[in-house]
């Protein structure tokens, strides 16, 4: 038996099914490449089919090959889409229904696929991942999702929702969980802009971008529990906006806040201590609906937090992306978010 032979029998059967599937995928990627197709998909093709030849994943393969096959029959997206998206429609009527359910909001975003979305007609001028940090709000959850979809999708953009979830009943860490969401989608794709979300805030009006601009943005001006009116003059918590390097620049949130209060403002320093500026969109747009809610047990407030805030300055290089410890228990591409379960450690 010759040397090539000899090691081909070595390869088991599993291996040779994932050879045979290979073969036409690249044989489709270098079509859609050659047919004028974006590189940017080429691009995200090759890493989730490397990602896949990692796990030897053969039955997501398959999937694979269905969704590129189904990508080259759609015209592809060539012109950026306008700067002003034609399918807005400014303020919108909320409902908060007690009956929906997770599978409503599925057939309702059809187009959304493991949480993500482009828009069929035009180039996304943005690719923004939406980060919500989570643990037991399943119902503001599902409300959220059920109006931000279709928000984003009226706003043109190509994005992404992630869930970050916090495991375990130690106490919660809002910024700590930002940190691994924005770490973690970072794996998937590049995203250029990253909106951190909380998951009880829904969004009136869909002139209120999720886009990010030339500084760090505030995008909740006002909410109905504080009559519309911003909360404080450095307010920066709710919902903000930053590019992947401005956030980089800062060097994140601070892991270092347990339990409620002072990480939003932690924030605010870092941006002002690199001399950027936080703009705001106009009071009649940044409007936010809060869903009723108490303070959650395990995220009582934390005492500590002007003295934290004191030493910002001092700390804020040592402390943030750079030193962010934990371990993904796993990563879930659901149908409307890609659901991420961390433990962050204890206080
Ligand atoms: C305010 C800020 C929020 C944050 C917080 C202090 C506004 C509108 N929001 O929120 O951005 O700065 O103060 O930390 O001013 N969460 C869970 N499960 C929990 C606890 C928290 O999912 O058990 C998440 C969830 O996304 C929630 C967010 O953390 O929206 C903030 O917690 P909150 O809503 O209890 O605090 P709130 O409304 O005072
Ligand atoms: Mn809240």
């Amino acid at each position: 038996m010759g040397f090539c032979s000899a090691a081909c029998c070595k390869l088991s059967r599993r291996v040779k099914y994932l050879f045979l599937l290979l073969l036409p995928l690249s044989v489709l990627a270098w079509i859609c490449l050659f047919s004028g197709g974006s590189v940017k998909s080429f691009t995200v093709f090759s890493a989730a089919t490397q990602a896949l030849i990692k796990k030897e994943n053969t039955q997501d393969l398959a999937n694979l090959g269905t969704s590129v096959a189904v990508r080259l029959m759609t015209p592809t997206p060539r012109t950026e889409c306008p700067k002003k998206s034609p399918l807005l429609q400014g303020a919108v009527k909320l409902n908060f229904e007690p009956s929906l359910k997770v599978k409503d909001v599925e057939g309702e975003n059809k187009r959304v696929v493991e949480g993500r979305y482009q828009p069929l007609s035009c180039t996304a001028r943005q690719s923004v991942a939406i980060l919500i940090p989570h643990r037991n709000r399943e119902r503001h959850l599902l409300y959220l999702l059920h109006h931000l979809h279709p928000f984003l999708q009226r706003q043109q953009l190509h994005y992404a929702v992630y869930v970050i979830q916090q495991a375990g009943d130690a106490t919660f860490n809002r910024a700590k969980l930002l940190n691994v969401g924005y770490l973690e989608a970072l794996k998937d794709y590049t995203w250029d802009c990253f909106i951190f979300h909380d998951v009880d805030l829904v969004p009136e009006n869909d002139r209120n971008l999720y886009v990010c601009d030339s500084q760090p943005k505030h995008l909740v001006v006002g909410r109905n529990a504080t009559g519309y009116k911003l909360h404080y003059k450095g307010y920066f918590g709710g919902v903000s906006a930053m590019s992947r390097e401005q956030f980089g620049k800062v060097n994140g949130f601070a892991n270092t806040y347990w339990g409620w209060g002072g990480e939003d403002d932690d924030l605010r320093i870092r941006v002002e201590l690199q001399k950027m500026k936080i703009v705001r969109p106009p009071a009649d747009i940044a409007r936010y609906t809060m869903v009723f809610h108490k303070r959650d047990s395990g995220n009582e407030v934390n005492k500590d937090r002007m003295k934290l805030l004191r030493r910002t300055p001092l700390v804020w290089k040592k402390d943030g992306l750079n030193s962010c410890k934990y371990q993904i228990l796993s990563v879930e591409r659901l149908p409307l978010y890609i659901n991420v379960t961390v433990d962050l450690g204890k206080p």
